[in-house]
């Protein structure tokens, strides 16, 4: 792993304070495609943290927490929000909330609410993942059934979840079609479903259709405001106003009670209104950069999986590939052994991504000639 992440997980690594706006090589600026979680404040998110009114949102009383957790409500279709820390919290209240103690949670295989966020269904919900296999992140809706139990000799699935896009699988999108007939199965077994859409954004973007096409028919959402749309912090999870009313108290009950939050709901409700419209240059940026890897013999990238912002490759040393590249100024993350993943976001402009392919290539070229310097089994 690279960088402070695990390699026998392929967690992604934890920032080590570099951004994007860190200074690499003389003269060029750190190119950062470790993640969209990477991005600071644009000078509209900062102008209206600095004026933003503020209450106390445990008491619901922070006028811009309001105003936002209402107009993302407002966006998705749902009666109402809940502005809470990170998409972790919001979409483990949405599992503690949901599921009793001892039930099941049916999810994808890769889902985020399994694989990086580790143990907390266990922890917080006292619930168990079932995983369900997919291809490039989207289920087989016959398979979300049969992985449904309800006899007294098994464990009682008490939710599904979907995620919208499949980080694991690539950003890949869930296309609505599908969500609407696990939604429908789901249904018919008298469970909730909910749609991790850390990335839903970058779904409706792919999709050309709306954020609310995207979230409807769901019984909870978890929309980030941290990843592609730029926000320093936070995300919205979305429901009834009753399942609302109870995650409320479980984010008190978590410790995601912020008091004054409206400083960062305020780069929120700029991230919802401003950052959309440029999520679609970033997926063609993610696509020129997935094509020129694509074009290197000795890396392996799957096209068909590079459908919004994240691109995963195969090289043959991931972790030695990643810190190379980090000495170029590239900064990527190594999630296992010979798999690399490269997120672009709007930080990353046409030059910077130039100058990422440069490098990468590059550094590909180094490692692959046989007898040089750095090359797989040589000198770093
Ligand atoms: N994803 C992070 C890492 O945790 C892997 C990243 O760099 O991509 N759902 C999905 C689909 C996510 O990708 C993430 C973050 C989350 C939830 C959690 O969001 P935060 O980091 O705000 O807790």
């Amino acid at each position: 792993m690279a960088e402070g992440g695990s390699a026998a997980t392929g967690t992604p690594a934890a920032g080590s304070g570099a951004s994007t706006a860190t200074r690499g090589a003389p003269g060029h600026q750190v190119v950062d495609l470790r993640s969209d979680t990477v991005t600071v404040p644009t000078a509209a998110m900062r102008a209206a943290m600095a004026n933003a009114e503020v209450g106390d949102d445990v008491y619901a009383e922070d006028p811009t927490v309001n105003r936002l957790q209402a107009l993302v409500a407002e966006m998705t279709g749902f009666e109402a929000g809940l502005f809470v820390s990170s998409g972790t919290l919001g979409n483990q209240i949405a599992i503690a909330v949901h599921v009793r103690p001892g039930s099941e949670v049916v999810c994808t295989e890769g889902a985020h609410i399994y694989e990086y966020e580790p143990g907390s269904m266990a922890l917080i919900a006292s619930a168990l993942p079932r995983l369900v296999p997919t291809v490039r992140g989207v289920p087989a809706p016959a398979d979300v059934e049969a992985a449904i139990h309800d006899s007294i000799h098994q464990t009682p699935t008490g939710l599904v979840a979907l995620e919208n896009t499949h980080n694991r699988a690539g950003g890949t999108v869930v296309p609505l079609a599908t969500q609407q007939t696990v939604q429908e199965v789901a249904r018919r077994h008298g469970l909730p479903v909910h749609l991790d859409g850390a990335r839903a954004f970058n779904a409706a973007a792919a999709l050309g259709v709306t954020i609310a096409d995207v979230c409807r028919g769901f019984d909870s959402v978890s929309v980030c405001l941290s990843k592609g749309l730029g926000a320093p912090v936070g995300c919205v999870l979305l429901g009834s106003r009753e399942f609302i009313g109870t995650a409320h108290r479980y984010r008190k009950m978590l410790g995601g009670g912020m008091r004054q939050a409206g400083i960062l709901a305020a780069a929120g409700i700029v991230a919802v209104t401003d950052m959309p419209a440029l999520l679609a240059r970033d997926h063609e940026r993610a696509r020129r950069l997935a094509g020129a890897l694509a074009g290197l013999s000795g890396v392996t990238v799957d096209l068909e999986s590079v459908q919004t912002n994240i691109v995963y490759f195969q090289v043959e040393d991931a972790h030695g590939f990643v810190r190379a590249c980090a000495s170029e100024g590239v900064r990527l993350n190594a999630m296992g052994p010979s798999t690399v993943r490269a997120v672009t976001h709007h930080q990353v402009d046409d030059d910077g991504l130039d100058r990422a392919i440069d490098a990468l290539v590059t550094v590909h070229e180094r490692r692959s000639a046989p007898t040089a310097v750095g090359a797989p089994g040589g000198a770093a």
